[in-house]
Protein backbone atom coordinates (compact mmCIF):
# COMPACT_ATOMS: atom_id res chain seq x y z
CA UNK A 1 0.00 0.00 0.00
CA UNK A 2 1.29 3.24 -0.77
CA UNK A 3 2.43 5.48 2.33
CA UNK A 4 -0.02 8.11 3.52
CA UNK A 5 1.04 9.17 6.44
CA UNK A 6 0.56 8.39 10.54
CA UNK A 7 -3.25 9.01 9.94
CA UNK A 8 -3.78 6.42 7.64
CA UNK A 9 -1.54 4.03 9.05
CA UNK A 10 -2.40 3.65 12.62
CA UNK A 11 -5.71 5.59 12.56
CA UNK A 12 -7.80 2.04 14.27
CA UNK A 13 -4.64 2.93 17.10
CA UNK A 14 -5.86 6.61 17.35
CA UNK A 15 -8.57 7.86 20.00
CA UNK A 16 -9.58 10.79 18.54
CA UNK A 17 -13.32 11.71 16.96
CA UNK A 18 -14.94 10.60 13.89
CA UNK A 19 -14.82 13.53 12.13
CA UNK A 20 -11.25 13.67 11.56
CA UNK A 21 -10.04 14.39 8.26
CA UNK A 22 -6.35 13.41 6.65
CA UNK A 23 -4.69 16.47 6.15
CA UNK A 24 -1.03 15.27 5.60
CA UNK A 25 2.53 16.23 4.15
CA UNK A 26 2.82 12.06 4.36
CA UNK A 27 4.75 12.92 7.48
CA UNK A 28 6.17 9.38 9.89
CA UNK A 29 7.84 6.62 8.08
CA UNK A 30 10.98 8.17 9.39
CA UNK A 31 14.51 6.23 9.52
CA UNK A 32 15.98 4.55 12.74
CA UNK A 33 20.07 4.77 11.66
CA UNK A 34 22.49 2.79 13.63
CA UNK A 35 24.70 5.01 15.32
CA UNK A 36 28.42 2.40 15.79
CA UNK A 37 30.61 4.59 16.33
CA UNK A 38 29.14 6.45 19.34
CA UNK A 39 27.82 3.26 20.36
CA UNK A 40 31.84 2.05 20.72
CA UNK A 41 33.01 5.69 22.01
CA UNK A 42 30.30 4.48 25.27
CA UNK A 43 31.74 1.32 25.78
CA UNK A 44 30.42 -0.64 22.94
CA UNK A 45 28.86 -3.81 23.30
CA UNK A 46 25.53 -2.74 22.92
CA UNK A 47 22.99 -1.31 20.21
CA UNK A 48 22.20 2.12 19.67
CA UNK A 49 20.02 3.94 17.08
CA UNK A 50 18.59 7.39 16.30
CA UNK A 51 15.23 7.50 15.34
CA UNK A 52 15.78 10.05 12.81
CA UNK A 53 12.24 12.93 13.56
CA UNK A 54 14.03 15.92 11.67
CA UNK A 55 13.14 14.05 8.19
CA UNK A 56 9.63 14.88 8.81
CA UNK A 57 8.09 17.39 6.02
CA UNK A 58 8.75 20.72 8.43
CA UNK A 59 11.99 19.50 9.96
CA UNK A 60 10.49 17.81 13.31
CA UNK A 61 8.85 15.19 15.35
CA UNK A 62 5.77 18.36 15.44
CA UNK A 63 4.52 16.78 12.11
CA UNK A 64 3.06 13.49 13.17
CA UNK A 65 0.41 15.42 16.16
CA UNK A 66 -0.32 18.58 13.93
CA UNK A 67 -1.43 16.27 10.96
CA UNK A 68 -3.71 15.11 13.40
CA UNK A 69 -4.71 18.13 14.94
CA UNK A 70 -5.30 20.00 12.12
CA UNK A 71 -7.31 17.36 10.60
CA UNK A 72 -9.26 17.39 13.52
CA UNK A 73 -9.73 20.88 13.81
CA UNK A 74 -11.22 21.12 10.51
CA UNK A 75 -13.52 18.21 10.41
CA UNK A 76 -15.18 20.49 12.84
CA UNK A 77 -15.39 23.14 10.77
CA UNK A 78 -12.56 25.21 12.50
CA UNK A 79 -11.73 28.42 10.33
CA UNK A 80 -8.10 29.61 12.42
CA UNK A 81 -5.90 27.74 14.45
CA UNK A 82 -3.28 28.86 17.14
CA UNK A 83 -0.26 28.11 19.20
CA UNK A 84 2.79 29.27 20.79
CA UNK A 85 6.30 27.96 19.89
CA UNK A 86 9.64 27.66 20.59
CA UNK A 87 9.70 27.43 16.73
CA UNK A 88 9.38 23.89 15.20
CA UNK A 89 5.44 23.59 16.42
CA UNK A 90 4.64 26.93 14.83
CA UNK A 91 6.18 25.91 11.60
CA UNK A 92 4.42 22.80 11.34
CA UNK A 93 0.88 24.30 12.45
CA UNK A 94 1.98 26.73 9.69
CA UNK A 95 2.21 23.95 7.36
CA UNK A 96 -0.35 21.85 7.79
CA UNK A 97 -2.68 25.02 8.25
CA UNK A 98 -1.68 26.27 4.73
CA UNK A 99 -2.25 22.69 3.60
CA UNK A 100 -5.82 22.67 4.78
CA UNK A 101 -6.49 26.33 3.88
CA UNK A 102 -6.91 27.33 7.63
CA UNK A 103 -5.71 30.70 9.35
CA UNK A 104 -2.61 30.28 11.46
CA UNK A 105 -1.54 32.66 14.17
CA UNK A 106 1.62 31.79 15.90
CA UNK A 107 2.89 32.96 19.34
CA UNK A 108 6.88 32.78 19.72
CA UNK A 109 9.43 34.56 22.23
CA UNK A 110 10.99 37.53 20.83
CA UNK A 111 14.76 36.63 19.20
CA UNK A 112 14.84 33.32 20.41
CA UNK A 113 13.76 31.08 17.53
CA UNK A 114 16.21 29.56 15.34
CA UNK A 115 16.30 31.18 12.13
CA UNK A 116 14.56 28.17 9.93
CA UNK A 117 11.97 27.58 11.92
CA UNK A 118 10.83 31.40 12.00
CA UNK A 119 11.43 31.33 8.33
CA UNK A 120 8.93 28.34 8.09
CA UNK A 121 6.54 29.75 9.58
CA UNK A 122 6.54 33.12 7.39
CA UNK A 123 7.14 31.25 4.39
CA UNK A 124 4.14 28.85 4.96
CA UNK A 125 1.87 32.20 5.31
CA UNK A 126 1.12 32.17 9.18
CA UNK A 127 0.25 35.48 11.17
CA UNK A 128 3.69 35.26 13.30
CA UNK A 129 3.77 37.37 16.54
CA UNK A 130 6.65 37.96 18.53
CA UNK A 131 6.16 37.86 22.17
CA UNK A 132 8.18 40.17 24.40
CA UNK A 133 8.08 37.21 27.16
CA UNK A 134 9.05 34.27 27.41
CA UNK A 135 7.44 30.48 25.67
CA UNK A 136 5.85 30.20 28.77
CA UNK A 137 4.36 33.43 28.45
CA UNK A 138 3.10 33.09 24.89
CA UNK A 139 1.40 29.60 26.11
CA UNK A 140 -0.34 31.35 28.63
CA UNK A 141 -2.05 34.21 25.91
CA UNK A 142 -3.05 31.63 23.60
CA UNK A 143 -4.64 29.32 26.34
CA UNK A 144 -6.79 32.16 27.15
CA UNK A 145 -7.42 33.64 23.95
CA UNK A 146 -8.51 30.03 22.59
CA UNK A 147 -11.02 30.37 26.03
CA UNK A 148 -12.55 33.89 24.69
CA UNK A 149 -12.80 33.09 20.90
CA UNK A 150 -13.22 30.34 18.32
CA UNK A 151 -10.25 29.41 17.73
CA UNK A 152 -8.44 26.07 17.85
CA UNK A 153 -5.35 25.57 19.98
CA UNK A 154 -3.09 23.09 18.68
CA UNK A 155 -0.32 23.20 21.23
CA UNK A 156 0.64 19.74 22.31
CA UNK A 157 -2.17 21.04 25.22
CA UNK A 158 -4.88 19.90 22.27
CA UNK A 159 -5.31 15.53 23.38
CA UNK A 160 -4.82 14.92 19.66
CA UNK A 161 -1.27 16.25 19.17
CA UNK A 162 -0.54 13.36 21.41
CA UNK A 163 -2.76 10.80 19.58
CA UNK A 164 -0.39 11.65 16.92
CA UNK A 165 3.31 11.57 18.29
CA UNK A 166 2.41 8.15 19.82
CA UNK A 167 3.26 7.08 16.36
CA UNK A 168 6.65 7.01 16.40
CA UNK A 169 6.81 4.77 19.45
CA UNK A 170 4.38 2.60 17.19
CA UNK A 171 7.07 2.61 13.86
CA UNK A 172 9.95 1.91 16.38
CA UNK A 173 8.66 -1.03 17.72
CA UNK A 174 7.48 -2.18 14.28
CA UNK A 175 11.23 -1.60 12.89
CA UNK A 176 12.74 -3.63 15.85
CA UNK A 177 10.36 -6.43 16.38
CA UNK A 178 9.60 -5.14 20.13
CA UNK A 179 10.34 -2.10 22.21
CA UNK A 180 13.82 -1.26 22.77
CA UNK A 181 15.17 -1.77 26.27
CA UNK A 182 15.75 1.81 27.21
CA UNK A 183 14.75 5.15 25.58
CA UNK A 184 15.75 8.72 25.64
CA UNK A 185 14.95 12.11 24.55
CA UNK A 186 14.48 15.71 25.08
CA UNK A 187 11.91 17.40 27.68
CA UNK A 188 10.61 20.57 27.18
CA UNK A 189 6.88 21.02 27.34
CA UNK A 190 6.69 17.34 27.77
CA UNK A 191 4.10 16.14 25.43
CA UNK A 192 6.35 14.23 23.78
CA UNK A 193 7.64 12.44 26.18
CA UNK A 194 4.21 12.04 27.34
CA UNK A 195 2.85 10.76 23.85
CA UNK A 196 5.63 8.25 23.76
CA UNK A 197 4.85 6.67 26.55
CA UNK A 198 1.20 6.41 26.14
CA UNK A 199 1.99 4.69 22.32
CA UNK A 200 4.84 2.33 23.83
CA UNK A 201 2.14 1.11 26.66
CA UNK A 202 -0.69 0.61 23.77
CA UNK A 203 1.71 -1.13 21.88
CA UNK A 204 2.43 -3.61 24.44
CA UNK A 205 -0.86 -4.06 25.39
CA UNK A 206 -1.83 -4.99 21.86
CA UNK A 207 1.45 -7.02 20.74
CA UNK A 208 3.03 -7.62 23.89
CA UNK A 209 5.92 -5.71 22.57
CA UNK A 210 7.80 -4.88 25.69
CA UNK A 211 8.64 -1.48 27.63
CA UNK A 212 11.80 0.58 27.36
CA UNK A 213 12.59 2.52 30.79
CA UNK A 214 12.85 6.06 29.71
CA UNK A 215 15.24 8.71 30.15
CA UNK A 216 14.21 12.42 29.58
CA UNK A 217 16.73 15.18 29.31
CA UNK A 218 16.48 18.62 29.92
CA UNK A 219 18.91 21.70 29.63
CA UNK A 220 20.49 22.59 33.07
CA UNK A 221 19.39 26.02 32.71
CA UNK A 222 15.93 25.34 31.90
CA UNK A 223 15.24 22.06 34.18
CA UNK A 224 12.11 22.75 35.94
CA UNK A 225 11.09 18.39 36.33
CA UNK A 226 14.53 18.20 37.42
CA UNK A 227 14.45 21.05 40.22
CA UNK A 228 10.89 19.69 40.88
CA UNK A 229 10.01 23.66 40.55
CA UNK A 230 9.28 26.39 37.24
CA UNK A 231 11.77 28.36 36.36
CA UNK A 232 11.35 31.84 35.77
CA UNK A 233 13.51 32.70 33.44
CA UNK A 234 14.84 29.27 31.32
CA UNK A 235 17.95 29.72 29.54
CA UNK A 236 19.48 27.08 27.01
CA UNK A 237 21.54 27.13 24.13
CA UNK A 238 18.68 24.75 22.54
CA UNK A 239 16.27 27.41 22.44
CA UNK A 240 13.62 24.31 21.34
CA UNK A 241 13.46 23.12 24.46
CA UNK A 242 13.88 26.93 26.54
CA UNK A 243 10.95 26.36 28.87
CA UNK A 244 10.14 26.81 32.36
CA UNK A 245 6.47 25.74 33.33
CA UNK A 246 6.11 22.16 31.01
CA UNK A 247 2.21 21.83 30.27
CA UNK A 248 2.27 18.03 30.59
CA UNK A 249 5.33 18.17 33.50
CA UNK A 250 3.32 16.08 35.55
CA UNK A 251 2.43 13.50 32.95
CA UNK A 252 6.35 13.44 32.17
CA UNK A 253 7.37 12.60 35.54
CA UNK A 254 4.68 9.90 35.93
CA UNK A 255 6.25 8.54 32.11
CA UNK A 256 9.80 8.46 33.46
CA UNK A 257 8.89 6.77 36.86
CA UNK A 258 6.59 4.42 35.68
CA UNK A 259 8.88 3.13 32.98
CA UNK A 260 11.69 3.25 35.71
CA UNK A 261 13.29 5.94 34.15
CA UNK A 262 14.18 9.46 34.87
CA UNK A 263 14.57 13.21 33.97
CA UNK A 264 17.90 14.04 34.07
CA UNK A 265 19.49 17.74 32.79
CA UNK A 266 22.64 18.59 31.18
CA UNK A 267 24.89 21.19 30.25
CA UNK A 268 24.66 23.19 26.77
CA UNK A 269 28.29 22.06 26.71
CA UNK A 270 27.18 18.44 26.73
CA UNK A 271 24.03 19.17 24.32
CA UNK A 272 26.85 21.29 21.76
CA UNK A 273 29.44 18.59 22.04
CA UNK A 274 26.89 15.51 21.61
CA UNK A 275 25.57 17.60 18.16
CA UNK A 276 29.37 17.75 16.56
CA UNK A 277 29.27 13.65 17.86
CA UNK A 278 25.98 12.82 15.72
CA UNK A 279 27.32 15.19 12.85
CA UNK A 280 30.70 13.31 12.67
CA UNK A 281 28.58 10.27 12.25
CA UNK A 282 26.58 12.16 9.25
CA UNK A 283 23.44 13.23 11.52
CA UNK A 284 22.94 17.09 11.84
CA UNK A 285 20.45 17.88 14.21
CA UNK A 286 19.77 20.67 15.99
CA UNK A 287 20.97 21.45 19.69
CA UNK A 288 18.03 20.48 21.59
CA UNK A 289 17.31 17.27 19.58
CA UNK A 290 20.93 16.48 20.90
CA UNK A 291 19.89 16.09 24.14
CA UNK A 292 18.64 12.74 24.56
CA UNK A 293 21.92 11.24 23.40
CA UNK A 294 23.48 13.75 25.54
CA UNK A 295 21.93 12.17 28.50
CA UNK A 296 22.51 9.30 27.25
CA UNK A 297 26.67 9.53 26.87
CA UNK A 298 26.47 11.68 30.39
CA UNK A 299 24.63 8.97 32.34
CA UNK A 300 27.23 6.02 30.75
CA UNK A 301 30.27 8.54 31.34
CA UNK A 302 29.44 8.65 35.08
CA UNK A 303 28.87 5.18 35.29
CA UNK A 304 25.04 5.40 36.45
CA UNK A 305 24.04 3.75 33.73
CA UNK A 306 25.52 0.29 32.10
CA UNK A 307 24.27 -0.36 28.26
CA UNK A 308 26.02 -3.64 27.74
CA UNK A 309 23.71 -6.03 25.82
CA UNK A 310 20.95 -3.42 25.58
CA UNK A 311 19.42 -1.84 22.74
CA UNK A 312 18.54 1.28 23.16
CA UNK A 313 16.54 3.88 20.75
CA UNK A 314 17.51 8.33 21.06
CA UNK A 315 15.27 10.46 19.63
CA UNK A 316 16.38 13.19 17.59
CA UNK A 317 13.73 15.61 17.43
CA UNK A 318 14.56 18.56 15.00
CA UNK A 319 17.14 18.56 11.75
CA UNK A 320 20.30 20.38 12.50
CA UNK A 321 19.27 23.38 9.36
CA UNK A 322 16.61 24.61 11.39
CA UNK A 323 19.35 26.23 13.59
CA UNK A 324 22.39 27.11 11.25
CA UNK A 325 23.36 30.17 13.48
CA UNK A 326 24.39 27.95 15.96
CA UNK A 327 27.10 26.15 13.76
CA UNK A 328 28.57 29.58 12.70
CA UNK A 329 28.52 30.28 16.95
CA UNK A 330 29.67 27.18 17.80
CA UNK A 331 32.26 26.24 14.54
CA UNK A 332 35.59 28.01 12.88
CA UNK A 333 34.28 30.06 9.96
CA UNK A 334 35.44 28.42 6.54
CA UNK A 335 38.57 30.55 5.27
CA UNK A 336 38.32 32.82 2.29
CA UNK A 337 40.71 32.77 -0.31
CA UNK A 338 41.79 34.07 -3.99
CA UNK A 339 40.89 32.06 -6.82
CA UNK A 340 44.15 31.09 -7.15
CA UNK A 341 45.61 27.35 -7.42
CA UNK A 342 48.52 28.06 -5.21
CA UNK A 343 46.34 29.70 -2.36
CA UNK A 344 44.21 26.07 -2.70
CA UNK A 345 47.23 23.91 -2.92
CA UNK A 346 48.87 26.17 0.90
CA UNK A 347 45.30 25.54 2.44
CA UNK A 348 44.66 21.82 1.74
CA UNK A 349 48.40 20.09 1.22
CA UNK A 350 49.41 19.33 4.50
C1 LIG B 1 13.49 19.86 18.35
O1 LIG B 1 8.01 23.96 19.00
O2 LIG B 1 7.86 23.23 22.34
O3 LIG B 1 8.79 18.06 25.36
O4 LIG B 1 7.01 25.06 20.57
O5 LIG B 1 11.30 21.52 18.97
O6 LIG B 1 7.12 17.74 23.53
O7 LIG B 1 7.88 20.02 24.16
C2 LIG B 1 9.32 22.31 20.75
C3 LIG B 1 9.81 21.30 21.49
C4 LIG B 1 12.33 18.61 21.59
C5 LIG B 1 10.58 19.16 23.20
N1 LIG B 1 13.02 18.78 20.45
O8 LIG B 1 9.38 18.44 23.01
C6 LIG B 1 7.72 24.12 20.19
C7 LIG B 1 8.27 23.20 21.19
C8 LIG B 1 12.69 19.74 19.59
C9 LIG B 1 11.60 20.58 19.86
C10 LIG B 1 11.27 19.42 21.92
C11 LIG B 1 10.90 20.43 21.07
P1 LIG B 1 8.22 18.56 24.07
Amino acid sequence: MTYAGVLQRYRSLLDIPAHTVAITLLEGNTPLIPLPRLADALGGGFDLFAKFEGLNPTGSFKDRGMTVAIGEAVGRGVKTVICASTGNTAASAAAYAARAGLRCIVLIPQGKVAAGKLAGAVAYGAQVIQVDGSFDDALALVVEITQKQPIALVNSLNPYRLEGQKTAAFEICDTLDSAPDLFCLPVGNAGNITAYWMGFRQYNDLHASGLPRILGVQAVGAAPLVLGHPVEHPETVATAIRIGKPARGEQALQAAEESGGKIIAVSDEDILAMQRTLASEGLWVEPASAAGLAGLAAEVRAGKLNPRGLRVVGVCTGHGLKDPGIITQSMPAPVVLPAEIEALEDAILV
